[in-house]
């Protein structure tokens, strides 16, 4: 039997975690790749009980040196690579495009450069994203659809998107794109606007925060949850051709949705008043305050609406999405309040 070695890029990260931790699970030795840094933080991994897992090694690289790349080809001996890693910000990215293009851009070209010298039979997984749709071109989105991204976060995963899909036509690599749609989970980072809304709510819940503050309200997304759609990125490299997939759930909810669910799930009624900048929700209970918008989170462009259509990775792969948006919203919640009770916040 062949060897089952796996390169994960960017295992510090949400979806990182997830997918190590399920294919550890599946018996492979998982590399998993994160950036020199004072501090490295492995707490997700801590989190879901992996990190100190015998078939896991931790490994330092830079995703913008090519050769750093070959060598670590060379010596694992991959026969798989997920490409997570970026600075996957969308808000950042209108102050760092140029870090973010090479980062989040031209860090999957040297991957792929790295396969093709050393072994084109190794598959590759690159972390497209639905922010590449940005303008709204169709409804639902799916793997026809349009591109026009609206950030250069969006601008720089086309690339990543389209070098994929070159060096699969071009040198017949195994190279699979899933346009993913946001997806969540407790171990989201507090920056995005799920997690940023769980955790607020959880500090109002608990008395250690008055007002949250959000940019965009009126904002559509379509929110899975995470640890299904790592499932999807595995499946893609099982497959037996290599191909493009969008995962979804095919629902889409406003972020001020969004708040109102998680306040229901903490037992707090949100009643919103104003429009625009001078929109607030107030706790029907108390008449006070605890949601208020402050423009300094608008984006230059805003993506106004996702939802995505997965029925080509169900067709095909048997993928799809089985926690609804409640559950999930109540699930991360529920960690927010027990880490604020606790004392730890991430
Ligand atoms: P996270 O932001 O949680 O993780 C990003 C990872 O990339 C972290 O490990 C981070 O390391 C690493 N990284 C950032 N900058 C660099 C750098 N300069 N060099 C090397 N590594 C770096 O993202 P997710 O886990 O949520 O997403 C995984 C991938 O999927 C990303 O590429 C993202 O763009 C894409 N994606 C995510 C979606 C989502 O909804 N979650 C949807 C569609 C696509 P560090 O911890 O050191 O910062
Ligand atoms: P997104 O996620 O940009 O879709 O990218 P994010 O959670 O940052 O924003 C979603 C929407 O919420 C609006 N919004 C706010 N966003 C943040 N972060 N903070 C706020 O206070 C706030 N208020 C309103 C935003 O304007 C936006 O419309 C995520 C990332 O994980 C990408 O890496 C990934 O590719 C896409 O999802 C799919």
């Amino acid at each position: 039997m062949v060897d089952k070695i796996v390169i994960i890029t960017g295992i510090t990260g949400q979806d990182g975690a997830y997918l190590t931790q399920l294919l550890l699970e599946k018996s492979y030795t998982v590399y998993g790749t994160y950036r020199r840094t004072s501090s490295v933080n492995f707490w997700r991994l801590e989190d879901l009980g992996v990190a100190q897992h015998p078939n896991l090694h931790l490994v330092e690289f830079d995703l913008t040196d090519m050769g750093s790349a070959i060598r670590l080809l060379e010596k694992s001996r991959a026969t798989e690579v997920y490409n997570l890693a970026a600075q996957s910000f969308v808000g950042v990215s209108f102050d760092q495009p140029h870090t973010t293009a090479q980062i989040t851009g031209t860090g999957a070209l040297n991957l792929l450069e790295a396969i093709r010298v050393v072994n084109p039979k190794i598959r590759f997984y690159q972390a497209s994203t639905s922010e590449m749709f940005g303008k709204v071109h169709a409804i639902p989105q799916d793997e026809e659809t349009f591109f026009h991204p609206r950030s250069p976060y969006g601008v720089a995963k086309l690339y990543g998107h389209w070098i994929t899909v070159n060096y699969r036509e071009s040198y017949d690599i195994f190279a699979a794109s899933g346009i993913l749609f946001n997806h969540e989970s407790p171990l989201r980072g507090l920056e995005f606007v799920t997690r940023k809304i769980t955790d607020g709510i959880a500090k109002i819940k608990l008395g250690k925060l008055e007002v949250l503050e959000l940019g965009n309200l009126d904002a559509k997304r379509d929110w899975g949850y995470a640890k299904e759609y790592v499932e999807g990125m595995w499946r893609m490299l099982q497959a037996d051709e290599p191909d493009t997939f969008v995962l979804a759930t095919n629902r889409t909810e406003t972020v001020r949705d969004f708040v109102t669910m998680a306040a229901k799930a903490a037992d707090i009624a949100i009643e919103w008043r104003g429009k625009g900048e001078g929109e607030t929700g107030v706790d029907a209970a108390t008449g006070k305050t605890i949601v208020r918008v402050n423009p300094k989170f608008y984006r230059p462009a805003e993506v106004d609406l996702l939802i995505g259509n997965p029925a080509k990775a169900k067709a095909r792969l048997g993928w799809e999405p089985k926690t609804t948006l409640e559950e999930l919203c109540a699930m991360m919640v529920e960690a927010d309040v027990q880490r604020v009770q606790s004392g730890v916040s991430f």
